[in-house]
């Protein structure tokens, strides 16, 4: 999963000048859409806000949620732009984040010694993912999940990007950009749907979720859809708080379990079920490199 998300974060660089622009432009056509903005919510989030109320979601909810976020014109264009930087994984196996990374397990080794009896997920493993997807516990992302999310999804029209986008996106590469902006726009937004229900059934305000640059919620670094399906509330508080370790590592142990992983297996079994957490065969031999090293 943090492949997206530094895949994601590698997007954007030069988009604010002309955002500017952008905003107005996207202002204007929604306000009069609107009738002046009738509904209390800031124009630009207008024809968001009008799919999701179409989609069944709660209007007085949306209204509160939107007027407290601001576009973040950048997310989208920066997505389309740039390739996946590869990531240093080398780092994860300095001595003083292994260090740190066995002073974690040494801490909560009663907790993820019962997770694994459960789900047959080593503790070195999960806190291998821990340390990897967000330093454990210390990066969990800088916004709100329901922002990033949200101005990804905003973006599925094409027109209304489109002078934000560089050259090599537009041109003879334009029928492929349409085609990638309509695709990762849906896929945010049905994102964006996952998170409000998320907050919704687990009673937290979706502000207060913090996402990583792509939309990874939580210590286990989740997309909302993935904390829906494999979330598991393992201090029966009746909640699946993915900030809090024991929902976290459950809910990884149970995501791995659930794509493959068994007590028994081999190197190669290990990497193909790693895989499914996140593309990146780096990061599944990373993964697997700390762990042994716990
Ligand atoms: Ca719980």
């Amino acid at each position: 999963m943090s492949e997206k998300k530094t895949f994601f974060s590698t997007f954007f660089t030069g988009f604010f000048i002309v955002s500017v622009l952008f905003g107005f432009m996207v202002n204007d056509t929604a306000a009069s859409a609107c009738h002046n903005g009738a509904t209390g919510v800031p124009a630009v989030w207008l024809p968001l806000f009008e799919r999701l109320v179409k989609d069944g979601e709660d209007p007085s909810d949306l209204k509160r949620l939107f007027s407290a976020v601001t576009f973040d014109k950048r997310v989208m264009p920066r997505k389309l732009k740039h390739k996946e930087r590869p990531v240093d994984y080398e780092k994860f196996l300095q001595p003083k984040r292994i260090s740190r990374a066995r002073a974690f397990l040494a801490r909560n080794r009663k907790l993820l010694e019962q997770i694994e009896k459960r789900y047959h997920v080593p503790k070195e493993v999960m806190t291998s993912i821990f340390l990897i997807e967000t330093d454990l516990g210390r990066y969990l992302g800088a916004g709100p999940a329901f922002r990033i999310l949200a101005s990804m999804a905003l973006a599925s029209d094409f027109d209304a990007v489109r002078p934000w986008l560089p050259d090599e996106l537009l041109g003879r590469n334009e029928l492929e950009t349409r085609r990638k902006l309509r695709k990762k726009a849906q896929w945010a937004y049905s994102e964006l749907r996952a998170l409000i229900e998320y907050a919704r059934e687990n009673h937290m305000d979706p502000l207060a979720i913090k996402g990583s640059i792509f939309g990874a919620i939580g210590l286990c670094q989740f997309m909302p859809s993935n904390a829906l399906r494999f979330g598991i509330d393992f201090d029966n508080d009746e909640r699946v708080d993915l900030f809090h370790l024991p929902d976290a590592a459950a809910s990884m142990a149970n995501y791995l379990s659930r794509h493959g992983w068994k007590r028994e297996m081999n190197h190669t079994g290990k990497i193909r079920v790693l895989l499914s957490y996140n593309y990146s065969r780096p990061y599944a031999k990373s993964v697997l490199e700390v762990a042994s090293r716990l």
